[in-house]
């Protein structure tokens, strides 16, 4: 019998699952978690869970996951206070500011952070007090060409999610949600929701050179060539456009760039379009057909579409089609969350705004352009080992695995290598963090609040949902927002140990409210424009992440604008449902309300898109690489970091090369033999696997494995047999207009080794 049950949403991925935690209390006072199932009674998962969700515990449990600050010392790693970790790190980096150029610090930002409150609130006040143009992330790494997609056609990143609950009709491309859960569409129980448009009669596509656990459970299943979606899609709008059927509908006054349309996608016809994509002129037309004739049907893209050379084309390309089925912004086809804690789409005039500029910075070395304030994590390398002013001498990652998760991971190293200092904020002495001074390690899922505030944001419902932590911090250990203040503080040249710099903390965190309820007090549209800031302060009566949550939640769109609306949503609101807050199905003509374009129209071209029309009708004729490397998830793992959980890394190796038997056969590899696989960057020797699931011409490695590299300590992980992909992948084998990196498609070679 447990003693205490406790729910928390899942951070490990995208779905975000309730999890019903029972503890039982152990004699010293303390508690143990003895179970984890998935909680009924969850508004939004109503009882899902994965393999992962359980291993909440192992990760608590983890002997490898740090439980106090570590300082590199003669080679080694020891245990030290926080005070001195911090102390070390102020005076690692003194001789790098002291300088004078900024930019001689880099930061990257990793996956867990999208899933983690504390950071997704303080990271930014950190990037400022560094003062660096020289900001990286892994969205770089991912989903960016849909971001810029978006924010070219809709002003922001409002990125349209495939409305899967009411749906006649699923496209989707480049996506395995039986393995990931979903990405860019936050819908736990993913399975279930495909189950069900199956169930009520609907259809569901899948293209992907593999046949993934999603495409054997789908209608049909497309196999396409790597890279081939753009001329895909383009040729969907072409059919489209020719036999009458595009038909925006209400968007069409809304739209600008409609009539550019027939002349620019004349040349992909079906049949010009075959080579590259490997899929019969037939096949194109039935699916235009049935894309135009379902009642509702959604176009959804994922991994396959933007870590590819033609990402924010292809992501573009697919919100043009959801657009000229007349599927954009209507129930049952591509629609727009609204977030209960606000976002770019929610705040300022309706319907009319600033809009996205491109490239507001170059980088240093290349001239590579910015996004978001942030360069392509392609071009971290060369901004290390690039001497001159501005030259990267000391990197701070946060939640990051540079050194496994992104391309040419020997280059990669190497550069980390040459730096002269290097702070990581992570659990973990793994592949990057090795190579760091000082490693901050934050508490397990278990002891943080939670609350999906960007993950939500993509919800195929609208809904809130807060968690307290589940378990208290041990002695010694560091909430992660108070380990990310302290840092800022660093940066600013506050005092790095002792009281002072405890009270510099809490002046940044206060900062920090401060500038979340100014933008809101000064909007003029928002809830509480006008109101004094520091009476809504004072209203919260909160501290720390849930007083920043409160502010937003409070002044979103479906808050109680500190008193305006007495019926709305606030943390309160948000206690009182442990399972979670169902603000209902998605909210359909969002347009023109929610576009922050110059126009007011959706804008459809822009040069940088033109110039990708270009490249893509320039190259519709061009060969393929004869072998082509494309990535793979697997449910019982997570990108790099998971592979520790031995109840997840157990049964048969699934760090396997998948080759197509045809292929395999012309090379000389039979089932389980070892191919070296080679590539612009590096080699790799991996276990073949045949199999018909994959398009001959193509071979797939999944991603985060090979964790045996000198001076990592994962005990589990390094023990599995296993290689990293990312010794493979080119980081100049990119998406032009994001600098987004291409892992799919990458041209290699494979022999018996
Ligand atoms: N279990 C688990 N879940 C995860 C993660 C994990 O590592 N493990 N990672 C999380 C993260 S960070 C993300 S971003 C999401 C990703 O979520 P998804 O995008 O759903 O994940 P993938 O399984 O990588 O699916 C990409 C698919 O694209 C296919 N593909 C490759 N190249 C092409 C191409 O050129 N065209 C097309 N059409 N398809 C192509 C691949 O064969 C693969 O099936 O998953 C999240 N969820
Ligand atoms: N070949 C290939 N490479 C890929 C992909 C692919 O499909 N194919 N997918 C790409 C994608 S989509 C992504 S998102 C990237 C991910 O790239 P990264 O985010 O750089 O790498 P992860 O493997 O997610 O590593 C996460 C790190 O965060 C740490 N961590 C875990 N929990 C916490 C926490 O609560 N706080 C802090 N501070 N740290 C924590 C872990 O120890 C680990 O070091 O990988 C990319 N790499
Ligand atoms: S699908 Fe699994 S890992 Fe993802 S949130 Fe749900 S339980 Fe957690
Ligand atoms: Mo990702």
């Amino acid at each position: 019998m447990a003693d205490r049950v406790a729910f928390r949403t899942c951070p490990l991925c995208e779905a975000g699952c309730g999890l019903e935690i029972e503890l039982t209390g152990k004699p010293d006072g303390t508690e143990e978690v003895k179970r984890i199932r998935g909680d009924q009674a969850d508004v939004f998962s109503a009882g899902f869970i994965c393999p992962k969700g359980s291993t909440l515990k192992h990760l608590h449990e983890d002997p490898d996951w740090l439980r106090q600050p570590h300082v590199k010392r003669d080679g080694g790693f020891v245990a030290v206070s926080w005070d001195e970790a911090f102390e070390t790190i102020a005076a690692g980096l003194e001789p790098i500011l002291t300088a004078g150029n900024r930019d001689a610090v880099g930061i990257y930002l990793g996956n867990p952070n999208a899933h983690n409150l504390a950071p997704m609130f303080y990271n930014r006040g950190l990037i400022k007090s560094i003062g660096t143009q020289n900001v990286f992330s892994a969205s770089t790494v991912d989903q960016r060409p849909k971001e810029v997609s978006s924010a070219m056609m809709f002003g922001s990143v409002a990125v349209p999610v495939p409305d899967l609950d009411r749906t006649d009709y699923l496209l989707m491309l480049g996506a395995n949600p039986l393995a990931s859960n979903g990405s860019l569409c936050t819908a736990p129980d993913f399975p279930g929701r495909l189950a069900k448009i199956q169930d009520r009669g609907g259809k569901i596509v899948v293209v992907d050179p593999r046949r993934s656990e999603t495409a054997e459970r789908a209608d049909q299943h497309i196999a396409i060539k790597p890279n081939g979606d753009a001329y895909l899609l383009a040729a969907l709008v072409n059919v489209m456009l020719n036999d009458g059927s595009a038909e925006p509908g209400r968007l069409t006054k809304h739209t600008t760039g409609l009539d550019r349309l027939p002349h620019l996608f004349a040349p992909f016809t079906p049949e010009s379009v075959e080579g590259r994509t490997g899929v019969a002129p037939e096949v194109v037309r039935v699916l235009a057909s049935e894309l135009t004739g379902a009642p509702t049907a959604a176009v959804y893209g994922r991994i396959g579409t933007t870590c590819q050379e033609f990402g924010t084309l292809s992501s573009w390309l697919v919100d043009v089609v959801n657009l000229v089925t007349g599927n954009l912004d209507s129930v049952g086809g591509a629609m727009f969350t609204t977030h209960a804690s606000g976002q770019p789409s929610t705040k300022g005039e309706p319907g009319r705004g600033r809009g996205f500029r491109l490239g507001a910075r170059t980088s240093r070395v290349s001239g590579t352009q910015s996004t978001f304030g942030e360069f392509p994590v392609t071009v971290m390398p060369e901004e290390i080992e690039t001497a001159g002013d501005g030259q990267i001498r000391a990197m701070v990652t946060v939640g990051g695995n540079p050194a496994s998760s992104n391309p040419n991971s020997g280059r990669m190293n190497s550069a980390l290598a040459q730096l002269d200092f290097m702070v990581s904020v992570d659990p973990y002495i793994n592949e990057t963090t090795r190579h760091a001074d000082v490693i901050l390690p934050p508490p397990s899922p278990l002891q943080k609040s939670h609350y999906d505030l960007a993950l939500l944001q993509f919800g195929v419902r609208n809904i809130a949902n807060y968690s307290p932590p589940v378990l208290p911090l041990d002695d010694g250990q560091m909430d992660e927002g108070q380990i990310l203040l302290r840092l800022t503080a660093i940066f600013a040249g506050e005092a790095a140990s002792g009281p002072e710099a405890e009270r510099a903390a809490a002046g940044i965190d206060h900062l920090t409210a401060s500038a979340i309820a100014g933008a809101a007090t000064r909007d003029d549209y928002s809830t509480v424009s006008g109101r004094d800031v520091d009476e809504l302060l004072e209203m919260t009566g909160r501290a720390g992440p849930e007083r920043l949550l409160d502010i937003a939640v409070r002044t979103g769109p479906f808050g109680d604008g500190f008193g305006s609306d007495p019926d709305g949503v606030s943390m309160d609101v948000l206690q009182e449902h442990p399972h979670g807050l169902d603000l209902g199905p998605l909210h359909e003509h969002r347009i023109p309300d929610l576009l922050r374009t110059p126009s007011g129209t959706i804008e459809l071209f822009n040069e940088a898109l033109l110039s990708e029309l270009e490249r893509l009708t320039d190259t519709v004729a061009d060969d393929v690489a004869p072998m082509m490397l494309i990535g793979r998830r697997h449910v019982r793992s997570n990108n790099s970091w998971m592979h520790n959980v031995k109840v997840l890394t157990k049964g048969r190796n699934r760090c396997t090369l998948q080759i197509h038997p045809d292929d395999a056969d012309r090379i000389g590899l039979v089932d389980g033999a070892p191919a070296r696989v080679t590539s612009r960057v590096g080699e790799v020797v991996v276990d073949c696997e045949r199999t018909d699931a994959i398009r001959p011409g193509v071979v797939s490695i999944p991603h985060g494995f090979g964790q045996n590299d000198a001076g990592v300590q994962l005990r589990v992980a390094s023990e599995y047999r296993g290689v990293n992909t990312n010794l493979l992948t080119d980081e100049y084998l990119r998406d032009p207009i994001t600098g987004n990196i291409a892992l799919n498609g990458v041209p290699v070679e494979v022999v018996p080794a």
